[in-house]
């Protein structure tokens, strides 16, 4: 196997024997297929449609849903990845013939597990020999599996958007021929301002579905009553669970991705949504066996579940784990929660984690954020507040994540945290106080919000007539995932420059499209906490 799409590949090269995730040679295969399946259906609908011919949406919903499920810690379920490779030869195979001579991703179909296993020792990265060839194109499929993320959860909602498919066609597609590196570079690009387009779509789909997030205090002690413990980012998920348990006398928790829920005015109408248990995802095993009660995932992430409490996890949507009970979409989209209620109510209530109980601040959106646009302005030009520093992101399990705790605590007292994503469980049970009101971690929510981030800023640079460079503003990113890929591409795709990002730089950026991100980008690798103090937060 080979796989390097994520930060904790192993030696920083790539994951060769076993995922650092915990995935295998047989998963990664399955996944590596589906990938090159992918392409095959790209290039038939892709040609299609370029015919002048109708096209099949259902094969660009599928291409984005595909996607999704091979993001790092979506799916581990081989038998899952299977049935969607058996979905995509359907769905390619439906589709007419590109021409005489289609690539083998194409035409290739497999007749048995075993040929399926033994086409991934074909297809996966390493089948592109050239190592720049290699970096652009696997960046662009990790932009594009964060943009398959991201629209799956706009896309349940109602919310889709021609544009974003056709992207994801072309891109996949664009993987089997022959570009140049500036064609591919310019791909890569493409990706980043698609990947705005998909991140605001789905603001969109989240504002307009359960209101504007207000700005909300978040409990983390714990009642007395049973509860579901919910994580992930689906939003929808976790309406369907409180409309359905709102009787049921248990309480709803939140983990990880879904804190920022607690600030959607729909889900404030919900007394048994009590609070937050827990912190970011790596932290499963410490905090799953605790809380006693059934656990949802809606997303990602998910780490190896202990035998503890493995009986108790529930899956929905593109998440799998192999021997978990999985709870799928009715025929009208909705899902049927019962299950895990009733496992609720007979569990023991959750036991109160070590060192919680302070109140964690969430729901700093672009709404709530530019309603006090005119205290932000002032305490800037009074120099209450010397700089933002953007450190969103994603959190991850290495020692060395604790630089962000330390770069977060060395911080002025007259500089503010915008955050969003589960890197903010780094610092934002620090006491780091507010100025004037306005709270020195600004968590506008999950990591799909640093949409609201964007919003935030240019709302900025406009009040001060410059340009977002221009801003008191300095990007400290971490990274882990490819939805975090889609986020860094979405940014340079908007003109910023001098974006810190760690702990670690991509295994996938070859030392050529390095340099093309230093000399373009003035991207850097974090390194201390004092030499990053003194670049990017100068006195
Ligand atoms: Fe390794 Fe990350 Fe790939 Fe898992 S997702 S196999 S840890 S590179
Ligand atoms: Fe976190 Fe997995 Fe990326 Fe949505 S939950 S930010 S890592």
């Amino acid at each position: 196997m080979f796989c390097y799409q994520c930060e904790e590949t192993a030696r920083g090269t790539g994951c060769t024997v076993r995922g650092v995730c915990s995935k295998d040679e047989v998963l990664c295969g399955v996944m590596d297929v589906l990938l090159y399946l992918c392409r095959g259906i790209a290039v038939r609908d892709l040609a299609a449609r370029e015919r002048g011919e109708a096209g099949s949406n259902e094969a660009r919903r599928f291409l984005a849903d595909a996607l999704f499920a091979t993001l790092t810690n979506v799916n581990f379920d081989p038998a899952r990845i299977r049935e969607l490779i058996r979905k995509a030869v359907a769905i390619r195979d439906a589709l007419p013939p590109a021409g005489p001579n289609e690539p083998d991703a194409a035409t290739w179909t497999p007749a048995s597990d075993a040929e399926i296993d033994a086409k991934a020792k074909e297809v996966g990265v390493l089948a592109t020999e050239n190592e720049d060839v290699r970096s652009l194109r696997e960046m662009l499929i990790y932009g594009m599996k964060g943009i398959g993320a991201y629209y799956h959860h706009a896309a349940v909602l109602g919310y889709t958007d021609d544009a974003v498919e056709a992207f994801l066609e072309k891109g996949l597609a664009s993987t089997t021929k022959d570009l140049s590196v500036d064609e591919m570079v310019a791909l890569v690009l493409e990706c980043g301002r698609v990947g705005v387009a998909t991140l605001a779509l789905l603001d969109t789909a989240n504002t307009a579905t359960y209101g504007d997030p207000v700005i909300t205090s978040v409990k983390t002690t714990v009642g007395d009553r049973p509860g579901i413990l919910v994580t992930g980012h689906d939003l929808k998920d976790l309406a369907e669970l409180l409309e359905q348990s709102k009787d049921a006398g248990i309480e709803i928790y939140t983990h990880g991705e879904m804190l920022p829920a607690h600030a959607y005015p729909a889900f404030k109408k919900y007394p048994h949504l009590v609070g937050n248990y827990g912190t970011s995802w790596h932290h499963q095993k410490e905090e799953f066996e605790p809380f006693n009660g059934p656990v949802l995932f809606t997303t990602n992430c998910i780490i190896p579940p202990k035998e503890s409490y493995i009986g108790r996890l529930y899956t929905t949507g593109p998440v799998g784990w192999p021997g978990v009970i999985h709870i799928p979409a009715g025929p009208d989209g909705t899902k049927d929660f019962s299950p895990i209620i009733r496992v609720a109510q007979s569990s023991l209530p959750p036991s109160p984690l070590p060192g919680s109980g302070r109140d964690l601040v969430t729901g700093c959106a672009h709404k709530a954020v530019l309603e006090l646009a005119g205290t932000i302005v002032e305490a800037v030009k009074k120099g209450d507040i010397t700089r933002f520093v953007v450190m969103a992101g994603c959190d991850g399990r290495q020692p060395e994540r604790e630089y962000y705790t330390e770069f977060a605590k060395a911080l002025p007292a007259s500089t503010v945290i915008l955050t969003a994503g589960c890197a903010k469980y780094r610092y934002n049970a620090l006491d780091l106080g507010t100025i004037g009101g306005i709270p020195r971690v600004v968590d506008a929510g999950q990591c799909n919000d640093c949409y609201s981030l964007v919003v935030i800023a240019q709302a900025l640079a406009d009040a001060f007539g410059v340009g977002i460079n221009d801003l008191p503003l300095s990007f400290n990113i971490a990274w882990y995932e490819q939805k975090a890929v889609l986020v860094l591409l979405a940014l340079l795709s908007l003109g910023v420059k001098k974006i810190t990002l760690g702990p670690k730089l991509p295994g996938f950026v070859s030392p050529n499209v390095l340099k093309v991100l230093v000399e373009n980008f003035d991207l850097a690798p974090n390194t201390t906490v004092d030499e990053d103090m003194a670049r990017l937060v100068p006195a």
